[in-house]
């Protein structure tokens, strides 16, 4: 199982969190999505984790860009 972490920006409540884990997680290769509200951070397990320009894109799309 690989893990990845992601800086996203505009995470502040638990809506936000419930977002991005619903969005994430229709992405084939993720198995979950953990969300830290506080640091923006974002983890991910699956055994086939999708690019991070996919991962990026999606973020974009829900309104979490990827920081920096
Ligand atoms: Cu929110």
């Amino acid at each position: 199982m690989a893990t990845r972490e992601l800086k996203v920006q505009n995470v502040k409540c638990g809506g936000c969190a419930s977002a991005i884990q619903t969005g994430l997680k229709d992405m084939a290769g993720i198995d979950s999505v953990e969300v830290d509200v506080a640091s923006g951070t974002v983890t991910l397990e699956g055994n086939s984790l999708p690019a991070n320009e996919a991962l990026a894109a999606k973020l974009a799309e829900l309104g979490y860009p990827i920081a920096g």
